[in-house]
């Protein structure tokens, strides 16, 4: 009696431990299907440059990919600025926009080259009037990531925050509704699903990667 119990307790974990994989598997081949759909439309060159797909990134973000309800969504930009505001994804897209071929590059090794579609993060701080003591830009995201940058490089650099992606708008895994284009910074400075820019004086904020010892420059090379 007690061995057919315990065996019966296996069976029954075995079996639940079946049904959630097959639940995962479900879920990621549904999202596959939705990126193989969005990979039959996007560009594939630029300017004579072969673009990589969609379909080329990997996958390891510290959460997974988000779902961010673009109805409820705000993009808050606040700290130290004169007028701290909470955009609508809309109201966002109203900024001046432009489109640049850039690689990223994954510090894992992996390197993808993609034409972004986005807008000047120069033109949002002008908008909110970042004060004279800011000196570095702190992203978070909807995964609770962060990262951060100083000011002048991405003034500098012309840095955007990008919506597109080989023409087609960023799906969920790629950082919807945007991601940082952080040129000539490794991929652990791409933060995507952003939903707050803090404008701080804190030159040693450290992100998620950065406190767990990565650099915090992140230069390439
Ligand atoms: N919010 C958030 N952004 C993130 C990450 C993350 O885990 N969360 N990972 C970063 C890393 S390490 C890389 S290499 C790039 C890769 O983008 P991908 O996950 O779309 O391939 O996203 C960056 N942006
Ligand atoms: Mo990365």
């Amino acid at each position: 009696m007690k061995t057919k119990k315990k065996y019966l307790l296996l069976l029954s974990i075995v079996f639940s431990f079946i049904m959630l994989l097959s639940l995962s598997a479900c879920n990621s081949s549904s999202n596959n299907d939705e990126l193989r759909e969005l990979a039959k439309v996007e560009i594939k060159e630029f300017e004579g440059k072969d673009l990589s797909s969609i379909l080329e990134f990997r996958e390891n973000s510290i959460n997974g990919p988000q779902k961010v309800d673009i109805d409820t969504y705000r993009l808050k930009v606040d700290g130290l600025v004169n007028e701290p505001t909470d955009y609508t994804y809309d109201e966002v897209l109203t900024n001046t926009k432009y489109k640049k071929l850039v690689r990223l590059n994954c510090i894992e090794g992996w390197s993808v080259d993609i034409l972004w579609e986005g807008i000047l993060l120069r033109e949002v701080f002008d908008k909110v009037e970042v004060k004279d003591t800011a000196n570095t830009v702190i992203f978070y995201a909807a995964d609770g990531y962060s990262t951060s940058l100083p000011l002048d490089i991405i003034l500098e650099k012309d840095m955007m925050l990008a919506y597109k992606m080989n023409g087609v708008t960023l799906p969920p895994e790629r950082g919807y509704p945007f991601q940082l284009i952080a040129e000539d910074k490794f991929g652990y400075k791409w933060i995507k699903w952003i939903t707050r820019i803090e404008l701080s004086d804190d030159e040693d904020y450290l992100g998620y990667w950065e406190k767990r010892g990565y650099d915090n420059e992140a230069n390439l090379n």
